[in-house]
Protein backbone atom coordinates (compact mmCIF):
# COMPACT_ATOMS: atom_id res chain seq x y z
CA UNK A 1 0.00 0.00 0.00
CA UNK A 2 1.38 3.14 -0.56
CA UNK A 3 1.63 6.54 1.48
CA UNK A 4 -0.93 8.12 -0.79
CA UNK A 5 -3.53 5.69 0.12
CA UNK A 6 -3.09 5.36 3.47
CA UNK A 7 -2.80 8.89 3.63
CA UNK A 8 -6.67 9.24 2.13
CA UNK A 9 -7.76 6.34 4.65
CA UNK A 10 -6.34 8.24 7.26
CA UNK A 11 -8.34 11.16 6.35
CA UNK A 12 -11.47 9.92 5.90
CA UNK A 13 -10.87 7.95 9.64
CA UNK A 14 -10.63 11.92 10.67
CA UNK A 15 -13.90 13.28 8.76
CA UNK A 16 -15.80 10.32 9.90
CA UNK A 17 -14.71 10.21 13.74
CA UNK A 18 -15.28 14.14 13.70
CA UNK A 19 -18.89 13.97 12.39
CA UNK A 20 -19.70 11.06 14.75
CA UNK A 21 -18.17 13.42 17.62
CA UNK A 22 -20.36 16.29 16.30
CA UNK A 23 -23.60 14.13 16.47
CA UNK A 24 -22.77 12.60 19.71
CA UNK A 25 -22.66 16.27 20.82
CA UNK A 26 -25.22 17.73 19.29
CA UNK A 27 -28.20 19.04 22.02
CA UNK A 28 -30.97 16.83 21.05
CA UNK A 29 -34.21 18.54 20.41
CA UNK A 30 -36.43 18.52 22.77
CA UNK A 31 -38.99 15.97 21.49
CA UNK A 32 -42.98 17.20 22.25
CA UNK A 33 -44.62 15.93 24.81
CA UNK A 34 -47.86 13.98 23.87
CA UNK A 35 -49.34 14.49 27.82
CA UNK A 36 -50.42 18.16 28.73
CA UNK A 37 -48.25 19.33 32.23
CA UNK A 38 -49.61 21.86 34.38
CA UNK A 39 -47.00 24.40 35.72
CA UNK A 40 -46.68 22.03 39.39
CA UNK A 41 -45.74 19.34 37.10
CA UNK A 42 -48.68 17.00 37.46
CA UNK A 43 -49.36 15.32 33.81
CA UNK A 44 -52.88 15.76 32.67
CA UNK A 45 -54.31 13.04 30.33
CA UNK A 46 -57.74 13.77 29.87
CA UNK A 47 -60.39 16.16 30.94
CA UNK A 48 -63.83 15.88 32.43
CA UNK A 49 -66.72 18.01 33.32
CA UNK A 50 -69.34 17.96 36.21
CA UNK A 51 -72.58 20.67 36.26
CA UNK A 52 -73.36 21.84 39.54
CA UNK A 53 -77.11 22.36 38.43
CA UNK A 54 -80.18 22.53 40.64
CA UNK A 55 -78.92 21.47 44.17
CA UNK A 56 -76.86 19.05 42.91
CA UNK A 57 -73.75 17.60 41.05
CA UNK A 58 -74.02 16.02 37.51
CA UNK A 59 -73.34 13.34 37.44
CA UNK A 60 -73.12 12.83 41.14
CA UNK A 61 -70.39 10.02 40.36
CA UNK A 62 -67.95 10.19 37.68
CA UNK A 63 -65.44 7.77 36.58
CA UNK A 64 -62.43 8.36 34.97
CA UNK A 65 -58.80 7.91 34.67
CA UNK A 66 -55.92 8.81 36.54
CA UNK A 67 -54.57 11.77 35.71
CA UNK A 68 -57.61 13.79 34.50
CA UNK A 69 -58.51 17.34 34.96
CA UNK A 70 -61.72 17.12 36.23
CA UNK A 71 -64.06 20.95 35.88
CA UNK A 72 -66.59 21.65 37.82
CA UNK A 73 -68.80 24.59 36.73
CA UNK A 74 -71.94 26.32 38.91
CA UNK A 75 -74.73 26.48 36.69
CA UNK A 76 -77.23 27.36 39.36
CA UNK A 77 -78.05 30.71 40.87
CA UNK A 78 -76.86 30.31 43.98
CA UNK A 79 -73.74 29.61 45.41
CA UNK A 80 -71.98 26.29 45.56
CA UNK A 81 -68.38 24.51 46.56
CA UNK A 82 -66.30 21.48 45.33
CA UNK A 83 -65.11 20.75 48.81
CA UNK A 84 -63.85 17.56 50.63
CA UNK A 85 -65.70 15.95 53.10
CA UNK A 86 -62.99 17.04 56.08
CA UNK A 87 -60.89 19.83 55.63
CA UNK A 88 -60.75 23.12 54.10
CA UNK A 89 -63.14 24.01 52.10
CA UNK A 90 -61.49 25.94 49.51
CA UNK A 91 -63.38 29.15 47.64
CA UNK A 92 -66.52 29.50 46.99
CA UNK A 93 -68.26 29.60 43.47
CA UNK A 94 -70.74 31.71 42.24
CA UNK A 95 -73.07 31.44 39.08
CA UNK A 96 -70.56 30.63 35.88
CA UNK A 97 -67.76 30.26 38.45
CA UNK A 98 -65.41 26.91 37.89
CA UNK A 99 -63.22 24.75 39.49
CA UNK A 100 -60.62 22.15 38.80
CA UNK A 101 -58.48 19.12 39.89
CA UNK A 102 -56.00 16.70 38.83
CA UNK A 103 -56.73 13.08 40.08
CA UNK A 104 -53.49 11.74 40.09
CA UNK A 105 -54.62 8.94 42.33
CA UNK A 106 -56.50 5.75 42.33
CA UNK A 107 -59.24 5.63 44.67
CA UNK A 108 -62.87 6.95 45.38
CA UNK A 109 -63.24 9.97 46.67
CA UNK A 110 -66.27 12.01 47.86
CA UNK A 111 -66.98 15.44 47.75
CA UNK A 112 -69.46 17.70 49.03
CA UNK A 113 -70.55 21.44 48.72
CA UNK A 114 -69.65 22.93 52.07
CA UNK A 115 -72.80 25.08 52.03
CA UNK A 116 -75.20 22.56 51.23
CA UNK A 117 -73.76 19.57 52.69
CA UNK A 118 -76.93 17.20 51.25
CA UNK A 119 -75.14 17.56 48.09
CA UNK A 120 -72.67 14.77 47.83
CA UNK A 121 -70.85 13.59 44.94
CA UNK A 122 -67.96 10.76 43.61
CA UNK A 123 -65.14 11.09 42.09
CA UNK A 124 -63.91 7.43 41.10
CA UNK A 125 -59.92 7.33 39.52
CA UNK A 126 -59.19 3.84 37.61
CA UNK A 127 -55.65 3.18 36.31
CU1 LIG B 1 -74.11 24.28 47.43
Amino acid sequence: MNKKVLVIIAAIVVVVLIAVGVLVFLPKKASAPSKTTTSTGAVIVATASVNIKDMAFSPATITVKKGTKITWTNQDSVSHTVSPIVGDPGETLANGKTKSLIFAQVGKFPYHCNLHPEMIGYVVVTE
